[in-house]
């Protein structure tokens, strides 16, 4: 077993240092390497891995769905080592960070990974490769990752059958409710997007960004055939279409329309993250999804049933208003 090493804290936003989850000596088989006698026969690899999260909120609560379940990070990791082959250990240890990475409670990962049987002609232990990759670099390796395997963006394929898509509609300025009736209308009536249900209206209390007035909230569950990056397209159009600026992050606004998910894709580009990276923190999203759909999941490694996360985090700060009426019933 590979020694566990003191590994250098990555701090969180607070400065504070964050909490690891090591795994080490992970093995498999593998294809890797220059030499043709590499390819052809394999060899082991091994992969150490440190996880810099935050585990209070699963200890506070003993629960598994709070935090990485380790055990399906290891079965994803050896599917990587077993999977398509590369040069070099370089690219395999970024390849197990984008896997490691793609739990978005991972803030960054360390990883090692070791080729004890490297054709080397002298006597030598091992050869390790370490790296730390960063949430904020995930998009970059993602994408990378996808161009060396000649794979497109799942965020631009078009759907061979239609997608369920959820919605996020928010407005704080102007008349609230009509702009969110427009924008079920809009919706409705772009070509490869049908309205299946809307959620009734809530009032919340602003979270982030400056002092600004309450909103109104609610969802939308529809069925699409355009492909992620399309319906984002969609949604900012008809956001510009009602006035929305964007001047300060998590400003106020006339409307905004987020996708929260697409069918049960994990994916991220420098423009769209799937699932939405804050929906799982915010009752907002949480208490309209759960009412145009209460079987929604949230996807991901260890997926998590809306129901369960409303549960966890609460519904402070939302107020249902029954009289609000989306299909303009009064
Ligand atoms: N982007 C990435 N992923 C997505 C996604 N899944 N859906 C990009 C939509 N957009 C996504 O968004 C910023 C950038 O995120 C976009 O360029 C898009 O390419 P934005 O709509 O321009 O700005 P924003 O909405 O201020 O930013 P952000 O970070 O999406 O804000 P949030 O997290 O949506 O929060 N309080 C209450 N009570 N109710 C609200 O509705 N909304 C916000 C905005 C803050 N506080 C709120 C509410
Ligand atoms: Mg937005």
């Amino acid at each position: 077993m590979s020694p566990v090493h003191p590994v250098p804290p990555v701090l969180d936003g607070h400065g504070r240092p964050l909490d690891q989850i090591q795994l080490v000596g992970l093995t498999a088989f593998g294809h890797h390497g220059v030499f043709e006698q590499e390819r052809r026969d394999g060899q082991d690899f091994c992969v150490d891995l440190v996880l810099h999260l935050n585990t209070r909120p699963a200890a506070a609560n003993d629960d598994l769905t709070r935090t990485v379940h380790y055990g399906e990070l290891a079965i994803a990791v050896a599917e990587v080592i077993r999977g398509s082959a590369v040069d070099l250990i370089e690219t395999l240890a970024e390849r197990v960070a984008v896997v490691a990475l793609s739990d978005l409670r991972v803030a960054a990962v360390d990883v090692s990974v070791h080729k004890p049987s490297a054709p080397i002609p002298e006597r030598f232990a091992d050869v390790i490769v370490r790296i730390r990759r960063h949430r904020a670099e995930f998009a970059t390796l993602a994408a990378a990752a996808r161009a060396a395997a000649a794979e497109p963006n799942p965020l631009d394929v078009t759907p061979s059958s239609p997608q369920r898509a959820v919605l996020a509609l928010g407005a704080n300025l102007g008349d609230r409710l009509q702009t969110l009736r427009e924008a079920v209308a809009d919706l409705d009536a772009v070509k490869g997007v049908s309205v299946l249900a809307t959620s009734p209206v809530v009032e919340t209390d602003p979270v982030g960004g400056p002092e600004q007035p309450d909103y109104l909230n609610a969802a939308m569950l529809v069925e699409t055939t355009l492909s992620p990056h399309a319906l984002l397209s969609v949604c900012q159009r008809i956001e510009a279409g009602h006035g929305r600026q964007r001047t300060v992050r998590w400003g106020p606004r006339t409307l905004d329309v987020d996708v929260v998910v697409y069918g049960d894709l994990v994916a991220c580009s420098d423009r769209l993250e799937l699932p939405h990276p804050r929906a799982a923190e915010r009752a907002f999203v949480l208490v309209p999804w759960l009412a145009v759909d209460e079987d929604g999941v949230l996807p991901g490694s260890a997926p998590r049933a809306v129901r369960d996360v409303l549960e966890q985090i609460g519904s402070e700060g939302v107020r249902a208003r029954p009289e609000l009426r989306l299909d303009g019933v009064q």
